[in-house]
């Protein structure tokens, strides 16, 4: 079988890439890197001979380039395209160390570039591997980049063939015996390789635009979602500030419609008495939000204020632990922002003389609710 014709060799910048092209071709015409930035800055492609045949090697920009953006790197991959004939027979995507997220990002945007999954012709080579002449440690290694995570397991699961390698240049290893070892692996695997999709630059640059274009549409999307959960947010808070959401989870004052504080009697006594001024704890309440609107209503010395099944005038009283008839829903009256309680049993709190209920709504049940900050203390003798 002759060898595949058209090798891309592909990876995030300073992995190793033009290296392998070099093994590749068994001489040094891809210029490899020796300082952090990124060396190669346009795709290359080369004409290799070998023992098999010859191969088109094209050795390109780094993913994760240092000086280009993402787009702008799949923009050079699909214009190397023009390059070279309609069929891609291996994709070798380089590695080096940990196959971090980084890396699985790279590797994700080859489908984006191909616009479909190209696992079954690509080989996932991880250089500057020292112990790449021990089989048992290149699948243990193998093995361990697995188990990191799904990703990691898909991605080298599902590719043709995950590689071992140490190419070191010369001033590390004179003898570049670990290169030429490198070379005839690479080579023999490839012979193996038969596969092979076709492809072209505007195909590329059409898979490209339309990956950019549905990130667009998911971003608009999320704005608008985004958007739309702001209203819903806003219309619930709207209704609930006109069931007295402002008071709600706050200390407060309950003021009749003639200006007096609904105030309660001694710690455990139940009577309530009206007081032209807030009486320190004794006119002071808290009202709780509970569920679906309604809150219950605490007082400072003790006890839920509590109404009882019954119609016009059944007294309000004081429990110590909440019950039904302490569940009041606050409603907002045509009145002035006063506001009315209507109890469980529907019927509303009335405060004329006496504080109890009355089954309608008029003067009698609205009432200002003050929160502690502006109620106006007095001190009884
Ligand atoms: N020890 C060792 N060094 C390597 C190996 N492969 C590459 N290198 C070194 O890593 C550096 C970067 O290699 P390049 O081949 O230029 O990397 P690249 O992926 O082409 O980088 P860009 O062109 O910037 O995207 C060079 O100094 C190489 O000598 C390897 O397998 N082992
Ligand atoms: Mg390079």
């Amino acid at each position: 079988m002759p060898l595949p014709k058209t090798i891309l060799v592909i990876g995030r910048t300073g992995r190793g890439k033009s290296t392998l092209c070099n093994v590749m071709a068994g001489k040094n015409v891809f210029k490899e890197g020796d300082f952090g930035a990124s060396q190669t800055r346009q795709s290359q492609s080369e004409k290799i001979i070998h023992e098999y045949g010859y191969s088109v090697v094209i050795d390109t920009v780094g993913l994760g380039d240092t000086k280009l953006t993402e787009r702008q790197v799949l923009d050079h991959l699909a214009s190397s395209f023009s390059l070279v004939s309609s069929s891609i027979d291996q994709i070798i995507y380089v590695f080096n160390g940990k196959f971090t997220q980084e890396e699985i990002e790279a590797y994700k945007l080859l489908k984006v570039l191909f616009g479909q999954d190209v696992s079954h012709i690509t080989t996932i080579v991880r250089t500057g591997f020292s112990k790449y002449r021990d089989i048992n440690a290149c699948e243990i290694d193998k093995q361990l980049i697995m188990n990191e995570s799904n990703d990691h397991r898909d991605i080298v699961s599902r590719c043709y063939k995950f590689i071992h390698l140490n190419n070191m240049n010369e001033d590390d290893q004179p003898s570049q015996e670990n290169r030429k070892d490198a070379r005839t692996r690479i080579l023999i695997h490839l012979n193996s390789c038969h596969k092979s999709i076709l492809t072209n630059a505007s195909t590329m640059r059409n898979n490209i635009n339309n990956h950019y274009r549905s990130l667009e549409e998911e971003q608009r999307q999320r704005v608008i979602l985004e958007q739309q959960r702001i209203e819903q947010e806003a219309r619930v808070l709207a209704e609930k500030k006109r069931f007295g959401y402002d008071v709600w989870n706050q200390s407060v004052s309950i003021i009749n419609w003639r200006n007096l504080y609904v105030t309660k009697g001694a710690p455990g006594g139940d009577t309530f008495y009206q007081s032209n001024c807030n009486v320190p704890n004794a006119s002071t309440f808290y009202i709780q939000e509970i569920e679906g609107y309604r809150v219950v209503i605490k007082s400072q010395l003790g006890g839920y204020l509590c109404a009882y099944p019954g119609g016009q005038g059944t007294p309000i009283g004081i429990s110590d632990t909440i019950t039904d008839g302490c569940k009041f829903t606050i409603l907002p009256t045509d009145y002035n922002g006063r506001y009315a309680f209507l109890t469980n049993y529907g019927t509303y709190i009335r405060y004329g003389r006496r504080f109890d209920v009355q089954t309608h709504i008029d003067d009698h049940e609205r009432f200002t609710i003050e929160t502690l900050s502006y109620a106006r203390a007095c001190i009884i003798q």
